[in-house]
């Protein structure tokens, strides 16, 4: 190319010069030279970008590392991930049979019978409201494998379901095929059934249950590491080989994302469904498969839950960055097993919007937890949230009122954009899109519309990265525009839109904690119980002092058929029961232990409100609840609210 344009140069200019001296052969290379040396200039300055990772050498002062960082870009597999905005999870398994959350490995895999199962119905379901990819639970915390396993039998081949002779993986695999869906796989790491956990011998047994389900199903799409590690059979812990898991995972699958535990995706933190509002793609946490995570992020002071992972101050002290955007995973009832129980706690319309504005909005991927239930199908209570809320999604973003919104253009640091509107319709919700494959780089924002001959500001911001949705008052205008306070370099917005997002009636629901009037009962001990955990009232965060039982007194013999234990609210859990023991009596001297050992599974990550139902009635005076331990090990319980179930 730089020859030809030489070589075009030179006969141009032998045409206006007729006579072909030494001298003018000589300035005509000289002119040659210098064009040439200017276009290789030119080429060299090409922007540079940095897939998945760049390291920071060291003294590199702040304004580098800030240029650096807006050059941090995804891999092809992360962007197209990005893009995918909506998964499902799908938690199915021996829980869904022991109305557990997580199972203790001693089940017997027999019960697992999901006499209707249908991978269609719950793959065409997903599909037809706007899931992209299906992720399933293909072995949780307690070992069942939903694939006819040769490390275990404790899987599907001892099942009552076709025999053993079912595949759950294989049928849902073919489905996803059929309806054009991708597929992922949660592989636990922790294992309460295998004998060999806790032993070097477990890395070799998850290694052959990785193999199996990344070489017998076809494409794999995403592999999910869940980052809980208890206690084995055997009472120790695991130390996982996250290398030899991730290369496995590289050489079989190479194209496949990896979450959580993996590489190319991160937990956002939280099981409520809540993104950031200040959302670095481009983060100073290092996963935690690599080694050196621990010492890294301790010296920057960040983990998975942290609320800044990336702005100037973390990058000033990081070493180096990572592209590893979040992944914003939350059920749609409070559990993520299927219970009966939560029929009717399957989330509003209300919180699913919220969600989805505080994830996809959020520049995250909503990873949505929709529980097939124990006939092996997606609930229909399930089943018809999910069409309202796609089709709110559908109906909000289906007119993006904005003349040429989805246009590619680049915007300086103290500049804006103008965009005119289609028409003058109420406007309540405004989309913003940065062109991610060249880095995420705005760090302030705010949007105007011009109202009534004026420039008003609706909106201001922080970050955008893949997409940022905003709520705003509702408002008409005839143009609006975007600028840019802060930016890490120029700006490449590849999209801005407007909507109406219509109201939506429906209210959250309300969680009933408990089914006994609060005068029929009374807390005996410990004494200076707050009456706020058990009447409802919203002044809610009770501590004690010691790890002295909870015992309750009803004012008749009643029938109960179960108890609610809901932690406090607010940031500071300490004190969360996690394993008790629950009594009943009728004189409150003699106690007859109905649960023991029990534990609030997952109460940490997921602090809900927990049913607890018991195996029959019981007419009682008298219960009490017996704390083991609590999340954190305190010498003291903290309690939300505590209900009783009739
Ligand atoms: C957690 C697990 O312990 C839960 O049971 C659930 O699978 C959730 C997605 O991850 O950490």
């Amino acid at each position: 190319m730089i020859n030809t344009i030489y070589y075009n140069i030179k006969q141009y200019l032998s045409k206006i010069f007729t006579t072909s001296s030494l001298l003018l052969q000589f300035s005509f290379i000289c002119i040659g030279i210098l064009v040439m040396s200017l276009l290789s200039c030119s080429s060299k300055k090409e922007v540079e970008y940095y897939e998945k990772n760049v390291k920071f050498t060291q003294n590199l002062d702040i304004e580098k590392k800030i240029d650096m960082a807006s050059r941090l870009v995804p891999t092809p597999q992360q962007l197209d991930w990005q893009r995918m905005e909506l998964a499902a999870f799908l938690h199915f398994g021996i829980n869904t049979f022991t109305d557990r959350e997580w199972g203790t490995g001693t089940e017997d895999p027999k019960i697992f019978d999901p006499k209707s199962f249908d991978a269609d119905q719950c793959v065409k379901t997903l599909k037809d409201n706007g899931f992209k990819m299906i992720l399933l639970t293909a072995k949780h915390h307690d070992g069942f494998c939903l694939w006819p396993t040769k490390t275990t039998s404790h899987s599907v081949a001892s099942a009552q379901w076709k025999n053993g002779k079912g595949d759950v993986v294989r049928e849902l695999k073919d489905a996803c095929d059929k309806y054009n869906i991708r597929f992922g796989v949660y592989l636990s790491p922790w294992d309460r059934h295998a004998k060999c956990y806790g032993t070097l011998e477990y890395n070799s047994f998850f290694i052959e249950q990785l193999t199996e389900l990344l070489t017998n199903y076809g494409e794999i799409y995403e592999v999910w590491f869940d980052g809980a590690n208890g206690e084995g059979p055997n009472g120790k812990k695991q130390q996982y080989d996250w290398e030899l898991i991730l290369s496995t995972i590289r050489k079989l699958q190479p194209k496949a994302v990896t979450a959580i535990m993996g590489d190319d995706v991160r937990w956002v933190g939280n099981e409520s469904g809540i993104g950031r509002e200040t959302e670095w793609n481009a983060t100073v946490l290092t996963p935690a498969c690599y080694q050196r995570a621990t010492i890294q992020n301790k010296n920057l002071g960040v983990k998975d839950e942290s609320e800044d992972l990336g702005s100037r101050k973390l990058l000033e002290h990081a070493t180096e960055l990572f592209w590893y955007p979040s992944e914003v995973d939350v059920s749609i009832r409070p559990g993520w097993f299927y219970h009966k129980e939560e029929d009717h706690k399957v989330k509003s319309l209300k919180e699913l919007i919220d969600i989805y504005f505080k994830s996809v909005g959020y520049s995250s991927l909503l990873l949505l937890n929709i529980p097939p239930d124990t006939s092996g199908l997606i609930n229909k209570h399930d089943q018809d949230r999910l069409k309202e809320f796609s089709e709110y999604i559908e109906e909000t973003f289906r007119n993006n009122k904005i003349n040429k919104g989805e246009q590619q253009l680049t915007l300086k640091e103290g500049s804006y954009i103008e965009y005119l509107l289609k028409d003058n319709s109420p406007i309540n919700t405004i989309l913003i899109q940065e062109d991610i494959s060249k880095g995420q780089r705005i760090e302030e924002f705010f949007v105007e519309a011009y109202i009534n001959k004026k420039w008003v500001k609706v909106a201001n911001g922080t970050t955008i990265g893949y997409k940022r949705l905003l709520r705003v008052p509702e408002f008409t205008s005839s143009k609006m525009r975007l600028t840019v306070t802060k930016a890490r370099n120029t700006v490449n917005i590849s999209n801005f839109g407007a909507f109406y997002a219509p109201p939506i009636t429906t209210e959250a629901n309300t969680k009933v904690f408990n089914e006994i009037d609060s005068k029929d009962w009374q807390i005996i001990n410990p004494v200076n119980v707050s009456k706020s955990i058990y009447d409802g009232q919203s002044v809610i965060d009770w501590k004690s002092i010691d790890l002295s039982p909870l015992v309750i007194s009803l004012s008749k013999p009643t029938e109960i058929s179960g108890f609610t234990y809901t932690p406090v609210a607010g940031d500071n859990k300490s004190g969360t029961i996690f394993r008790y023991n629950f009594y009943i009596s009728n004189d409150g001297i003699e106690w007859q232990k109905i649960i023991g050992e029990e534990e609030f599974s997952n109460i940490e990550n997921n602090p809900n409100t927990q049913y607890v139902r018991f195996k029959e009635k019981y007419k009682i005076n008298f219960v009490k609840l017996e704390i083991i331990s609590t999340i954190d090990n305190k010498e003291y319980y903290s309690i939300g609210k505590f209900g009783l179930l009739l």
